[in-house]
């Protein structure tokens, strides 16, 4: 039957069929089939850390083994005092950790706020793996990687607890601008076999309220991704990320058809409509899709990404920005 004769007897128009078929967004359509090279990109100028990712990937690692072992690097750098062992403490003075891990198939798995561990994101990893569930908290998360074999630590170091001291004096809380306080490590990879993963860990807001847990271990705020499509991870000020959903918010767009430049932009200009203050906070997106495209977008200058490309490490890499 001919596409008029068969419009004709069902009754539907040719405008109202031309409507429906121009609905369904074109990656859906055609699931992208492209296999890129290897690619790891992160946050921050963290170059140690894709530099580690892109060589494991480099020599046959799977992405998920990349991102845990690349955010690693972070989590062991005494002098980074936003992510792992010397992390700044919450205003009490206790180091809480965030932490999240998904994988290729989709599964995930998620620490917050965690105590005395050096690397949340290995036990992320094990509570994807070992147990039926994505997240575990506080005292339970800490008794399950005892459980693990992981070994306590003070994570406090003298400099940190020198600076949180220096803080207590005069006990200013606000979130300022790509300080210290913002450098959190966010991690995609995509593998030689072209699958995808995500990593993302943190100590979080310096000096935040005791018990607070921002955007990082918040699978769809600080890290998604969907092996179909690409992944996203969020940077900055989480309570934003979170009400935003922004990496679920990125991938969901980039499935629609968007780069993975535009749907950063557009998941930060979600927030700046909405956020009067956005002036005075900073949040930064980056994202890959499977063609191993990168974009990224942030509200204010100042923030960076790295990125491990065919043995080539880029550092310091400046997105495009909101503020002029
Ligand atoms: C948080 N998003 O806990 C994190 C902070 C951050 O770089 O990104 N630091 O809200």
């Amino acid at each position: 039957m001919k596409r008029r004769q068969f419009l004709q007897k069902t009754g539907i128009s040719v405008g109202a069929l031309s409507v429906s078929s121009s609905f369904f967004p074109q990656n859906i359509l055609k699931p992208m089939n492209t296999k890129p090279k290897p690619v790891a990109v992160a946050t921050w100028n963290f170059q140690n850390a894709t530099k580690k990712a892109g060589s494991m990937l480099e020599n046959g690692f799977s992405a998920l083994d990349a991102v845990e072992q690349g955010v690693m690097v972070e989590e062991a750098n005494l002098k980074n005092t936003t992510v792992g062992d010397g992390g700044a403490p919450d205003r009490d003075g206790n180091v809480t950790l965030d932490a999240c891990i998904m994988s290729p198939d989709g599964d995930a798995g998620a620490v917050v706020y965690l105590k005395e561990i050096a690397h949340p994101i290995q036990v992320a990893r094990k509570v994807m793996e070992d147990t039926p569930h994505v997240m575990l908290a506080g005292e339970g998360a800490l008794q399950f990687a005892i459980q693990q074999g992981f070994k306590k630590k003070n994570l406090l170091t003298e400099s940190s607890e020198k600076a949180w001291k220096e803080w207590l004096e005069h006990k200013e809380y606000r979130p300022i601008i790509n300080i210290e306080n913002h450098d959190t490590i966010g991690m995609l990879c995509v593998d030689d076999k072209g699958d995808i993963a995500g990593a993302c860990t943190t100590s979080g807001l310096s000096y935040k309220v005791n018990g607070r847990v921002g955007d990082s271990p918040i699978i769809g705020a600080g890290l998604f991704l969907d092996n179909e499509i690409g992944g996203a991870v969020g940077t900055g000020m989480g309570e934003a990320i979170m009400k935003s959903v922004g990496s679920f918010l990125i991938v969901e767009l980039m499935r629609q058809g968007m780069s993975p430049q535009d749907a950063c932009k557009e998941a930060v200009m979600r927030t700046v409509r909405k956020a009067p203050n956005h002036k005075d906070f900073q949040i930064a997106y980056v994202a890959l899709n499977k063609a191993g495209e990168i974009g990224s977008y942030c509200i204010h200058k100042g923030f960076s990404y790295a990125k491990f490309h065919e043995g080539i490490s880029s550092d310091n890499l400046s997105p495009s920005y909101l503020d002029s």
